[in-house]
């Protein structure tokens, strides 16, 4: 798939110099998988003292940053520190997990109301779609309330990251709505 994503991607390169897309996620969603897969380059991962783990992978001029969110209050302030610049963000749902639906709604509306990503485009991975009890993209849609996002290009792609399919689609989406921004 490696190649692939290259070419995919030769769209943000020639785009501008850097770029920063953001995957975030509550835990266990998939987003660690959907980097690892992606194979964009060695995954450096970080845990500064204050304790919330943040990984990141350089690719060229792109530089992806993820990190879990959810809970701990304590430590939102510091996320700002990686808002900056952001172009993308990558929003990763579990859409087997019934129960934790309404708490990855809150957090992805609470992110997306934090200014720094007021112009960042939104792409939306409705993962795991291979479990038997899979949420689909248009009840995620729903689920997740995107239809009522004002003033945001957003998307939303069923991927299984485990296999990687969709997330070929998802990132083309990314790539050509970032490009028609800048
Ligand atoms: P996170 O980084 O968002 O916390 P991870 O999530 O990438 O660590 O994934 C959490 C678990 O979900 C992992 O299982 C991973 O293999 C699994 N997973 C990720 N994507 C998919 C998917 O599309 N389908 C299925 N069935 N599983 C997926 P483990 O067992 O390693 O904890
Ligand atoms: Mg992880």
């Amino acid at each position: 798939m490696g190649p692939a994503f290259t070419k995919l991607f030769s769209r943000l390169l020639l785009a501008r110099r850097e770029m920063r897309l953001l995957m975030l996620g509550l835990d266990a969603a998939g987003k660690t998988t959907i980097l690892y897969k992606l194979k964009l380059g060695e995954v450096v991962s970080t845990i500064p003292t204050i304790g919330f783990n943040v990984e990141t992978v350089e690719y060229k001029n792109i530089s992806f940053t993820v990190w879990d969110v959810g809970g701990q209050d304590k430590i939102r302030p510091l996320w700002k520190h990686y808002f900056r610049d952001t172009q993308g963000l990558i929003f990763v749902v579990d859409s087997n997990d019934n129960n934790r639906i309404v708490e990855a709604r809150d957090e992805l509306h609470r992110m997306l109301d934090e200014d720094e990503l007021r112009n960042s485009v939104l792409l939306v991975l409705a993962n795991k779609q291979d479990l038997p009890h899979a949420m689909n993209a248009a009840e995620m849609t729903e689920k997740l309330g995107l239809h009522s996002l004002r003033q945001r290009k957003w998307y939303i792609q069923s991927t299984c990251a485990t296999s990687g399919e969709g997330l070929y689609e998802g990132i083309d989406w990314l790539s050509a709505n970032i490009a028609s921004k800048v």
